[in-house]
């Protein structure tokens, strides 16, 4: 975070808009093997985690970004019991993913040892033990190498990534979404963090662009998380299945045979989600 404004934190992610945050006590400042990592405490938005600047997570907002990704894919597929989370070191997907009783084993693949210890320390309530549970298997690792040489093949996938500046611009090429496609079971779902699309648009026209020839099913759906500034967030969605389809009135039963409480999903908000604004769908080739 640039100094300019002495006890303010500044974004500088996007060129021409800064997001400030006042900062309360800094919990933590320091550089791990990868990227550098920090801790700020906000009245608004509580305990709020950046990564080489860039806001990841605040503990307010969080719940939005995690409930939408996790809870999106894995209700629309409906029989969802192998889930794989690349990235998502806070532990926060993973916990949400894990809330369905009926998802039997979460293989999460973070590349930075330094954000899983980190998080269980200084933001436990986005892994709310979720490291602790016997259905997940933590591997700490490349993303990329993982999804081009493991033989798993999952119903869910979840690219839970920083933007792609740094370690993660390899998790939005063609060749990694690739990858993902081969590693999905039969009727799976591939979702991606899209960055928000006013102004990460050609990210996410990019990240289309590759669905388009890789899955019979692609599109973006959409979700406001008021720390990343700029808009509603697009996640991308690919599958080769009919997951998609699948009506208000199963999504209802699917929620509640799940007994899932949630603060920002809910089986309307899911189908509402998928109606694009003219210049979002204007982004899709
Ligand atoms: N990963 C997504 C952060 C994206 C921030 N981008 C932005 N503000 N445009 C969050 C990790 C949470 N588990």
């Amino acid at each position: 975070m640039a100094d300019e404004m002495p006890g303010w934190s500044v974004e500088t992610l996007h060129a021409d808009y800064r997001l400030c945050l006042r900062e309360g006590r800094v919990l933590y400042d320091s550089k791990t093997e990868h990227q550098r990592l920090r801790v700020i405490e906000n009245d608004s938005f509580g305990r709020i985690l950046t990564l080489d600047d860039a806001v990841q997570t605040t503990e307010g907002d969080e719940f939005i970004y995690h409930e939408m990704m996790a809870h999106t894919p894995i209700l629309a597929h409906g029989a969802a019991r192998r889930v794989l989370i690349i990235g998502g070191g806070d532990g926060g997907m993973a916990r949400e993913a894990l809330r369905h009783d009926s998802v039997e084993h979460v293989t999460m693949v973070e590349i930075d040892a330094g954000v899983v210890e980190f998080s269980k320390k200084y933001l436990p309530t986005l892994s709310q033990g979720a490291f602790d549970d016997k259905r997940l298997n933590l591997v700490i690792a490349d993303g990329a190498d993982f999804m081009r040489e493991s033989g798993d093949r999952f119903d869910v996938i979840i690219v839970d990534s920083t933007d792609p500046v740094g370690p993660s611009e390899v998790l939005f090429t063609d060749t990694f979404y690739g990858h993902a496609r081969r590693r999905l079971a039969e009727g799976g779902v591939l979702v991606t963090q899209n960055g928000v699309a006013y102004l990460q648009g050609e990210e996410l026209t990019n990240t289309m662009r590759a669905f388009k020839a890789l899955f019979a099913d692609w599109t973006c759906y959409l979700a406001t998380v008021p720390s990343y500034v700029g808009g509603p967030m697009a996640f991308g969605w690919g599958t080769d299945g009919a997951a998609r389809q699948t009506d208000l009135a199963t999504l209802r039963a699917r929620f509640k045979a799940a007994g899932l409480t949630t603060r920002y999903y809910t089986p309307e908000v899911h189908l509402a989600a998928f109606a694009l604004p003219g210049y979002v769908a204007r982004l899709l080739p």
